[in-house]
């Protein structure tokens, strides 16, 4: 995220994704096999996903609201009055919505999402709760550079939301660099506001990914339906099954599909093999310790200044900032 600002609102038009197919061919062609877990959230995938942080073993979303909901006063003071909120992927704005309520005189807030529906859904309903609040949707995918449009007042501070513990989704040095990028925006006395996941005895976090109801399996496998239905291939979704594990070493859940059978599968001008019992691996989702958090975010420019949890200690909120002679 850099650049100059604009001076008007971005038009909110849908990013496009014209790596798909090249993606999932060298995603398929390497060893192990992979499947990039940015392409889950398709129509029905973010339904999928909705659907999810709704399950009983997901303790991820409720817990997230609950820290927020309990802590909101306390957080919106570290967070001062007068700032700028770029809210990067918080969808339909549940917990936004809570944050913001909490907020002294927010001047603009800036919510960027890749989904232009949910965007202008929740860009609305803000509009109509906020009144009094400049509300200035970007469209775009915030892994990639994205330009911020100007706020009509010059506003105290920039402070990013980044909810939903979706940095576990990137490899600790992907996480570094996004940081890195998030430090950016976050220098002249700002900060940042991320919701990370932590580490937590096996048996809890396996269940979280492995509900009883089948949703996640479903979100898994709507990856192999998206790679039929965009790009043709002819993956039998009978043929896989999904599972997912805790990886201690790493510290990380692994999300796999693996072959029921020998099989072929047929995409653009390749002709993949897959034998019965090999994996595709979708997802990584890394677990924190809070030390090792603020250790990783340290690797960014960030300076830990504190963490809310839960009793049990299952996800923590965390505030970092950049100290001001932090070299660039
Ligand atoms: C979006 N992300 C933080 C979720 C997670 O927990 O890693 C994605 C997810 N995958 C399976 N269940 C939820």
């Amino acid at each position: 995220m850099a650049g100059d600002p604009l001076t008007a609102p971005q038009p909110v038009a849908p990013p496009e994704s014209p790596d798909f197919l090249a993606d999932v061919i060298a995603g398929l062609s390497s060893n192990p096999r992979t499947l990039p877990c940015k392409y889950f959230y398709d129509e029905r995938g973010a339904a999928l996903f909705q659907k999810i942080c709704e399950l009983p073993e997901y303790y991820v979303t409720r817990t997230e609201i609950d820290i927020l909901d309990r802590n909101r006063n306390e957080i919106a003071s570290q967070l001062g009055p007068d700032i700028q909120l770029i809210g990067l992927g918080t969808g339909a704005g549940t917990k936004t919505r809570i944050l913001i309520d909490a907020l002294e005189k927010p001047a603009v807030y800036i919510p960027v999402d890749i989904s232009e529906k949910q965007l202008r859904e929740s860009t609305a309903l803000f509009r109509k709760i906020f009144p009094e609040l400049e509300i200035l949707p970007v469209c775009a995918d915030y892994l990639q550079p994205v330009v911020l449009p100007s706020p009509r007042h010059k506003p105290a501070r920039n402070i990013v939301y980044f909810p939903g513990s979706t940095i576990g989704n990137f490899e600790p040095n992907q996480a570094v660099e996004f940081l890195r990028r998030i430090a950016n925006v976050c220098r002249g006395g700002g900060g940042l506001l991320i919701g990370v996941d932590l580490k937590k005895e096996h048996q809890v976090l396996e269940a979280a990914y492995n509900d009883g109801a089948g949703v996640t399996a479903q979100f898994n496998l709507n990856l192999l339906e998206r790679v039929n239905r965009e790009l043709g291939a002819d993956f039998d979704l009978d043929q896989w099954w999904h599972r997912a594990i805790y990886n201690s070493n790493a510290g990380r859940i692994e999300m796999y599909l693996t072959s029921e059978i020998d099989q072929f599968v047929h995409l653009d001008e390749h002709k993949f093999h897959f034998r019965r019992g090999d994996k595709i691996i979708t997802e990584f989702s890394y677990k924190y310790a809070p030390d090792e958090f603020a250790a990783l975010a340290a690797k960014a420019g960030f300076e830990f200044i504190r963490m809310w949890t839960d009793d049990a200690r299952l996800f923590g909120i965390f505030y970092l900032t950049i100290p001001s002679n932090e070299p660039r």
